[in-house]
This record gives C-alpha cells, sequence and structure tokens, in this order.
C-alpha cells in the first residue's frame, strides 16, 4: 500500500471510529504466515504470562521481543490512522499478548484507558485513545472473536450489561488482520469455545498528553539508542519537545 493509499484509508477508518461503527477491520495488514510465526513464539513464552481471569493471560513487554513484535506497534498503516486520530505525536499506552485459552472465562464489559478511569460524557470526538486488536489467526464466534457493540462509542452513557447483551457481535477476521476501535467502544472478550489458544496482540495508542495506565520502561540507553524515529515518538522518547509543539500559536 502506498503512502497516499495509507492516507486515504486513515481518513476512511478515522469516520468509522468517531462516527460510524466505532471498529474497522483492517485486511491483510500482515501476511498469515507471519502471523503464526508470531503466534508460535508468544505460545512458546507462555510460562512468562500473568494471569488477569480464568484461562485468560497477559504477555506484558513485547517491546523486548525484538523487530518481529515491535513492527507491530510502527506497522505504517496503524500509525497512518493512529495519527489522523490522535496527532502525529500520538504515543503508545499500552502493548500487550492477550491468550484466551478453551474454556476461558468471559472478560468484564468495559470502556478502555483512559475512558473507564472518567465520568460518562467524554465525547467520541477527539478521540483520547485507539485500541488494535492483531489477529493472530481466524478470530470467530467459536474461538472468542471479541465482542463489540457497534456505535456505542458515542452513547455517553454508563455500560449497562442489557444493552451490552442486546447489541453485541463478535469482531471476526482473519490471520494478519487488525480491529482497530475507538477507545471508547463498549467491548468484551468473549469465550474461547475452541479447542485451541486465541491469541491476540493488543495496542493501545493515546493522545501525547494521555498518560500511560502502566510505565511500558525503564528503557536502557542501548535501547534508547536502536530504535527507529517512529518508536521513539510512540515511546514518548520527544515528549518535551513535542509538547512544546503542542502549545497553541505553535503548530
Ligand atoms: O482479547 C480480546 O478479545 C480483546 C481484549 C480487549 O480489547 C481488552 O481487554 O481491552
Amino acid at each position: 500500500m502506498t503512502q497516499q493509499e495509507a492516507e486515504q484509508e486513515a481518513q476512511q477508518i478515522s469516520n468509522v471510529l468517531i462516527t460510524g461503527e466505532g471498529f474497522a477491520c483492517l485486511k491483510d495488514v500482515i501476511d498469515a504466515d507471519q502471523a503464526a510465526a508470531l503466534r508460535a513464539t508468544m505460545l512458546e513464552r507462555l510460562d512468562s504470562a500473568t494471569k488477569v481471569g480464568k484461562g485468560v493471560l497477559r504477555l506484558g513487554q513485547l517491546l523486548d521481543w525484538g523487530d518481529a513484535f515491535t513492527s507491530l506497534a510502527t506497522n505504517p498503516r496503524l500509525l497512518a490512522i493512529a495519527h489522523k486520530l490522535l496527532g502525529p505525536d500520538a504515543t503508545l499506552a499500552a502493548f500487550s499478548g492477550r491468550v484466551l485459552m478453551p474454556g476461558c472465562e468471559m472478560g468484564a464489559i468495559h470502556v478502555d484507558w483512559p475512558y473507564w478511569a472518567m465520568n460518562p460524557g467524554m465525547p467520541a470526538n477527539p478521540p483520547l485513545m485507539m485500541q488494535v486488536i492483531w489477529m493472530m489467526e481466524p478470530f470467530n464466534e467459536t474461538n472468542g472473536g471479541t465482542l463489540v457493540v457497534p456505535g456505542s462509542q458515542n452513547w455517553d452513557q454508563n455500560i449497562d450489561s442489557k444493552r451490552f447483551e442486546e447489541r453485541s457481535i463478535h469482531a471476526t477476521g482473519a490471520a494478519g488482520d487488525a480491529i482497530v476501535s475507538h477507545g471508547l467502544l463498549w467491548h468484551r472478550t468473549a469465550l474461547n469455545r475452541a479447542e485451541q489458544p486465541r491469541v491476540a496482540v493488543l495496542i493501545n495508542y493515546t493522545q501525547l498528553t494521555v498518560r500511560p495506565m502502566a510505565p511500558l520502561g525503564p528503557f536502557s540507553d542501548e535501547f534508547r539508542e536502536s530504535v527507529s524515529p517512529e518508536l521513539a515518538t510512540l515511546l514518548g522518547f520527544d515528549y518535551a519537545s513535542s509538547i512544546r509543539q503542542r502549545a497553541p500559536g505553535t503548530r
């Protein structure tokens, strides 16, 4: 995809996220073989995972897992959307793996950071946060395709489980696709009724001014010197100069 095509896609997807369904599936962001290799690596490292629910595992600090993983965060199609929604200085607020083991429990209905820590009444525009769910295998209704409620980013109310049950659908797609969503979209992890673990990489991008829920570092000098300019911006290494450029009248 050319840069121009990525920017056109970003414009269209940002409209969907703000005023439309609130989520979209980007097709073929990486190829299925690449997704399978990442999935295998994640499953090999499950002993380092933390349990966040019955049968729900989190693999933290994917930033230490090399280019194959960090390139997911700097993917040009995703960055074009993140920049359109959140600004050219958008930062990474979270970057982790999520594995749903067969028979796992259902997750809680929620909106994402920082919205869940705020009272209802936040507008969907300008967005504060965008989530990405990278599918490392096909996601479907059986293996735990994420449950989402189309349009709920504009509902401006407390989570209502009855309304969620009435309107939620599974977000589905193929290995190597990525679901992007507005941080205000109501969603939850679904049951995995398949026989294999369901593996995702989760990324949260936020406006520069949103403090991450948990720090992503510390980063060694060696790491800081080795990262690409895109990753340096995402990690807030340019924070002082970026924040000054945000001052009124300087943009
Ligand atoms: O793994 C999933 O299906 C989605 C998880 C998620 O989006 C979340 O917990 O915020």
